[in-house]
């Protein structure tokens, strides 16, 4: 197809958004296409240089006359200024607000026919979609976007119920980078981190918000460990970190809870483990627990949003409802307790993850939407 010169717009800081938006530009830079990432700070995944790959800052400026920094419109600005001076064909956001409004905002200010690709990626409507007063603007967003997409069919689904657009919206999964996420050597960091030869590795990796229940994944695990000798690795940091250290210490798990922070090279760590928990009450998509499966790590998950489409139940893992703590530990006694089936379950992860959510496969259906969207085939 012809090479495109495409804006990315997302939310910069650590979220699987943000992650999605930025591998996503790397692989389209990767295949030749002229990236522009426009945001408030550099994608923190974008570590690398690419000869094709630009980052255009937003800056906001407090004057005191007003009360909120606007963002928005210095971000829509940005957006006007970037189309016409590199001449963008497409601008790619990431989240229906503010960055779809700020998008249709930037199209008519530069005066150019640039198409607008929205991908929701769940906040914006499992959460936002709720509140009145931005519902309207949802709609606009995603209306007016040339084409949108949306994480899984859940996500659809749910945007329809709640939203109502009169658009149609495809469903394009997330991907991970298969030369990243794979299962990597790293022994030593088990011996490193203090688990033993006889102990069995749980991770949970989120932001530690209310949504992802981290308490359900500590009484999970506090089961657990009453059957087989383990260690949980807690990686991330949220606002409900505070409650989940007194929990881990009320229930005198201390010794058998690793609390690694906010950490990058995650593979590794997903590599010594052996089971993975992501028990969320809201998921869109799951993202984390894709990355797990990429190294061969089961997972089980709730019966929530998008996490019914990521995870073959009793193939890759388990899919327990939510709040079903004795389900998730029974499930994970189940398999921590049988070698050959969690090596099968390991197995068919990463399987799985190679035929349903390959980077190749994503990107391609990314490009031929945009390559839809310009030629008009
Ligand atoms: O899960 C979060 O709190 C972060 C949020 C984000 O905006 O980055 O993640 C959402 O987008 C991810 C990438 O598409 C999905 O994997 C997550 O499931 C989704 N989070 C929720 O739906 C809660």
């Amino acid at each position: 197809m012809k090479k495109l010169k495409i804006g990315i717009t997302c939310y910069p800081t650590v979220g699987g958004s943000g992650v999605v938006a930025t591998e996503l530009g790397k692989m389209l830079a990767e295949r030749g296409h002229e990236i522009h990432f426009i945001s408030s700070s550099l994608p923190f995944r974008l570590k690398k240089m690419y000869h094709n790959i630009f980052y255009h800052q937003v800056e906001v400026n407090q004057y005191s006359v007003f009360q909120y920094a606007p963002y928005d419109i210095a971000l829509a600005s940005k957006m006007a200024e970037v189309i016409k001076r590199e001449n963008l064909d497409l601008l790619h956001v990431h989240y229906a607000i503010p960055h779809a409004v700020c998008a249709i905002l930037a199209k008519q200010m530069s005066g150019r026919d640039v198409k607008i690709v929205t991908t929701l990626h769940g906040t914006d409507i499992t959460v936002l979609g709720y509140d009145p007063s931005l519902t309207d603007a949802i709609k606009f967003g995603i209306e007016k976007s040339d084409a949108v997409t949306a994480v899984s069919n859940a996500l659809i689904a749910q945007t329809y119920d709640l939203i109502k657009p009169d658009k149609p919206i495809e469903a394009v999964y997330n991907f991970i980078d298969e030369r990243v996420y794979k299962k990597v050597e790293a022994s030593n960091l088990r011996k490193e981190l203090g688990i033993g030869v006889n102990e069995k590795a749980v991770i949970h990796v989120s932001n530690f918000r209310a949504v992802k229940r981290v308490p359900d994944v500590i009484h999970a695990f506090s089961k657990i460990t009453e059957k087989i000798p383990a260690k949980l690795l807690l990686v991330g940091d949220g606002p409900e970190m505070t409650t989940i250290c007194k929990l881990v210490k009320k229930l005198e798990l201390t010794d058998k809870v690793i609390f690694l922070g906010k950490q990058d090279n995650v593979e590794d760590l997903y590599s010594i483990s052996d089971l993975m928990l992501l028990l969320s009450e809201k998921e869109s998509f799951g993202l984390v627990a894709l990355e797990a499966m990429a190294c061969g790590v089961p997972c089980i998950v709730t019966n929530i949003g998008g996490l019914p489409e990521v995870i073959a139940d009793e193939k890759t893992g388990f899919i327990c409802e939510l709040g079903d703590i004795a389900a998730v530990a029974g499930r994970a006694i189940e398999l921590l307790s049988n070698s050959e089936k969690q090596a099968e379950f390991a197995h068919n992860a990463i399987t799985h993850v190679q035929k349903n959510f390959s980077a190749d496969m994503i990107v391609e259906q990314y490009e031929h939407i945009y390559e839809t969207l310009l030629t008009g085939d």
